[in-house]
C-alpha cells in the first residue's frame, strides 16, 4: 500500500530537494520543494511517462484526498504526483489565507511545483477546488498541459451556492466520520477555524458579476477536458458541470448516478479506469 510514514517533523527538516525514499514502498518517494516561496510537499509514484498531478480540495492534502488514485492508478503508465498546497496538510507553514486570488496562487504552485520536478507536460486531475485551480493553470498553460480531469468543481459561485456554504460553514455539524480526516491532519480548532475562514474566502466571489471565479478563463482552456459529475452531489448542484461542459472547448461530461461529493474515493476502482482511460485515448487531431 502506498502509504507515506514519515512525520511531519521530519517532513519539515528535509532540505528544499531532499527526497525521502521508503524501504517497505519502492514507487512512493515523499520530498519537499521550495516552490514561489514555500517549501510544498509531495508524493510522487510511478515511472510511467505521462504526468499527471493532483489537485486536492479545500483544506485538502495528499493525505485525506487521493490515496486510492497515488496507490492504484497505473504505475506503469503514469508518473502521480500529489501535493499538499501551500497552508493545507504537510506544506504549513504558513497558516493559510484566502485572498481574492488564492486559487490562481494555487494554480502557479501546482504548475512550478511539476516544472521543478523536472516535468515538461503534464495532466491535471483536480477536485472540486483542486478543480478550480486546474481550470486556472490549464487556461493560463495551454503549452504545458496535456490533458484535465475535473469533478466537483465550479466556474462561478450562486445564491444557492452561498446557501450551501451558510450551511456547511460551521464544521460541529458535520458528522464525525466527515470530520475526522480533518481533524486528524490540523486538529479540531485549527481545522474548524480553517474552514470558516475558506467560507469566507469562497463568499467573496459572490460579490464579483456572475459570482466569478474563472468563468472569463474558460474559453481560453485547449487541452482535452473530462468533466465528472456525481448526480447524488449534496453539495455541488448539477448547474456547475453542465456550466463548464458548455464553456470549455471539446469538454465531456461523465455522469456517476450513485457518486456524491467524494465519489473518487467512494467508488476509485470506476474513478481510476474512467481517468485511466481517458488519459491514455489517443487524440485524433
Ligand atoms: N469546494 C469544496 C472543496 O474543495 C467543497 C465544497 C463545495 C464545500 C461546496 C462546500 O458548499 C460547498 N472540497
Amino acid at each position: 500500500m502506498a502509504t507515506c510514514l514519515i512525520s511531519a517533523g521530519r517532513l519539515r527538516n528535509l532540505r528544499r530537494t531532499t527526497t525521502a525514499r521508503h524501504s517497505y514502498c519502492s514507487s512512493l518517494t515523499c520530498g519537499r520543494q521550495n516552490v514561489n516561496g514555500v517549501d510544498l510537499y509531495y508524493e510522487k509514484t510511478g515511472t510511467g511517462k505521462h504526468a499527471v498531478v493532483l489537485l486536492p480540495g479545500a483544506l485538502g492534502n495528499t493525505k485525506t484526498d487521493f490515496q486510492p488514485q497515488l496507490k492504484s492508478l497505473n504505475k506503469d503508465v503514469f508518473t502521480v504526483v500529489g501535493w499538499d498546497p501551500r497552508g493545507y496538510g504537510l506544506s504549513r507553514p504558513p497558516d493559510r489565507d484566502f485572498p481574492l486570488d488564492f486559487f490562481e496562487n494555487d494554480a502557479r504552485d501546482a504548475v512550478d511545483l511539476m516544472r521543478t520536478l523536472g516535468f515538461v507536460k503534464f495532466s491535471l486531475l483536480g477536485w472540486s477546488d483542486g478543480g478550480i485551480a486546474a481550470l486556472i493553470a490549464a487556461a493560463k498553460n495551454p503549452a504545458l498541459i496535456n490533458k484535465m480531469v475535473i469533478w466537483g468543481s465550479n466556474a462561478f459561485v450562486s445564491q444557492q451556492d452561498l446557501d450551501i456554504y451558510k450551511a456547511v460553514c460551521d464544521v460541529s455539524t458535520w458528522s464525525t466520520r466527515m470530520r475526522a480526516p480533518m481533524e486528524e491532519v490540523y486538529g479540531a480548532e485549527v481545522f474548524a477555524k480553517t474552514w470558516e475562514a475558506w467560507v469566507n474566502g469562497i463568499e467573496q466571489f459572490a460579490h464579483r458579476p456572475q459570482g466569478n471565479i474563472c468563468i472569463d478563463l474558460l474559453p481560453l482552456i485547449r487541452c482535452p477536458t473530462l468533466i465528472i459529475h456525481g448526480e447524488k452531489d449534496p453539495i455541488v448542484p448539477s448547474c456547475h458541470p453542465y456550466f463548464l461542459l458548455k464553456h470549455i472547448r471539446g469538454s465531456r461530461l461523465h455522469l456517476m448516478p450513485d457518486g456524491k461529493h467524494n465519489l473518487h474515493l467512494r467508488f476509485p476502482e470506476e474513478f481510476n479506469n474512467l481517468v485511466e482511460d481517458f488519459l491514455q485515448e489517443r487524440q485524433n487531431d
